[in-house]
């Protein structure tokens, strides 16, 4: 389920310090520690998956389980109604710098309407 040499495993199984805000059996919810947002949290299975190039048809349920967390988030931390992104970098040319699934759910301010 875990990974050796994975921040995100450490984080997970609470190796690593870090500013959880939920768990449960399947997903953890912590701040990320460079907030590009007033409102920036990290959404990642406990299973270490790498990116999306992993998730095949096994994870649908989990993928959803993930989604809904990520709604009750939103509303939590009161970005619902006001709007908000989630982003999933995968690989190099996607951004992505810690290879462990996790989703940015960012908010809390009016977005730059860009991709890329
Ligand atoms: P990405 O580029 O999508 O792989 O984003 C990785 C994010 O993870 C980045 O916004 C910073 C965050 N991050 C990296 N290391 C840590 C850490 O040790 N703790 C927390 N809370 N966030 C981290």
């Amino acid at each position: 389920m875990y990974s050796d040499d994975c921040i995100f495993c450490k984080i997970a199984q609470r190796k690593i310090s870090s500013d959880i805000i939920y768990e449960d059996d399947q997903v953890v919810a912590f701040k990320d520690i460079q907030p590009l947002a007033p409102v920036h949290l990290l959404v990642i299975p406990k299973n270490h998956l790498s990116s999306v190039n992993e998730v095949t048809s096994e994870y649908e349920g989990l993928i959803g389980h993930l989604f809904g967390v990520i709604r009750r988030l939103a509303q939590e931390f009161g970005v619902a109604e006001t709007g908000y992104r989630v982003v999933t970098n995968t690989g190099a040319d996607g951004g992505q710098v810690v290879g462990h699934l996790h989703f940015h759910l960012l908010g809390g301010q009016a977005l730059e309407a860009k991709i890329g």
